[in-house]
């Protein structure tokens, strides 16, 4: 075997091996959202459009692999209620689990043998760390929220390969869009996601009352009323997402 195929598997088996075992993030995610995000690479000709380059492509991949690493089955503003060490690391700058993705990434890639991109050239390298940590950032609903208005401008004025800018948001949307994915699966694939999904939520909940703290609703496993919440989710974030995604199909 070449050094560069073993260094793939190295750094495929180091991505599996630094994810925790929550009920919905862990690695079999991280390996559905990839999948999705290259689905969706291809399938839109987005780098034939000139909108990706080869490199955003590879690190959209390589972040939409490693986005959700060693995550513990909390959100972020349990970090901070819990005042957790990552709380403590990362509460000032906001999204602390993707912060502390992101770190764990890099951990994987300065690790021996896991360094697939030790053939990129220095600015090429520099690149492609600062896109992988904005593509993972971009995966915190709060970010997402926080960008909308800017993408409904891209699409109003027309994706243009120049921009640098649309680069940048282009790259945001295809990885909520893939984060999202589960949310585009058949009954039988979307309603088992769900399922893990309210497994985590409502272990998180019960930590929060045992902490005596309040709970919110979609975590409270005596106060959810899961079809409703689904519909507002599907509603008010996973639509949202796809329709701004169809206007920039470039197929
Ligand atoms: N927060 C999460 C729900 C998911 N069903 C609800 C799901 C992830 C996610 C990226 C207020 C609130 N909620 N509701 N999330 C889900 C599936 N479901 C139902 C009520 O996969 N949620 C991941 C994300 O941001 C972005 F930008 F992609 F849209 C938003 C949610 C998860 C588990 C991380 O919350
Ligand atoms: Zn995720």
């Amino acid at each position: 075997k070449d050094s560069h195929s073993q260094n793939i598997q190295s750094t495929s088996h180091s991505i599996k091996f630094n994810s925790r075992s929550p009920a919905y993030h862990n690695w079999c995610h991280g390996f559905t959202v990839a999948h999705f995000a290259y689905l969706v690479l291809k399938n839109s000709r987005l780098l034939e459009a000139g909108v990706l380059s080869s490199l955003e492509a590879f690190a959209l991949l390589i972040a939409a692999m490693c986005h959700d690493l060693d995550h513990r089955g909390t959100n972020n503003s349990y970090q901070i209620s819990s005042n957790s060490v990552l709380a403590c690391l990362y509460s000032s700058e906001g999204s602390v689990m993707e912060r502390h993705h992101f770190a764990q990434s890099m951990c994987i890639l300065n690790t021996e043998g896991c360094n697939i991109l030790e053939n990129l050239g220095k600015t090429d390298y520099t690149r492609c760390l600062d896109l992988i940590r904005d593509n993972i950032l971009a995966t915190d609903l709060a970010h997402h929220l926080r960008i909308i208005p800017e993408m409904e401008a891209m699409v109003k004025e027309g994706l243009s390969p120049s921009n640098l800018e649309h680069h940048r948001l282009i790259s945001c949307l295809l990885m909520t869009s893939a984060d999202l994915g589960d949310q585009t699966k058949d009954w039988v694939n979307a309603k088992q996601c769900a399922k893990l999904v309210y497994t985590e939520f409502f272990t998180q909940g019960d930590l929060e009352k045992a902490m005596g703290n309040k709970p919110v609703e979609s975590m409270d496993r005596e106060k959810a009323f899961v079809p409703s919440l689904q519909i507002q989710f599907t509603d008010h974030i996973v639509l949202p997402v796809y329709k701004i995604l169809k206007v920039c199909d470039s197929s």
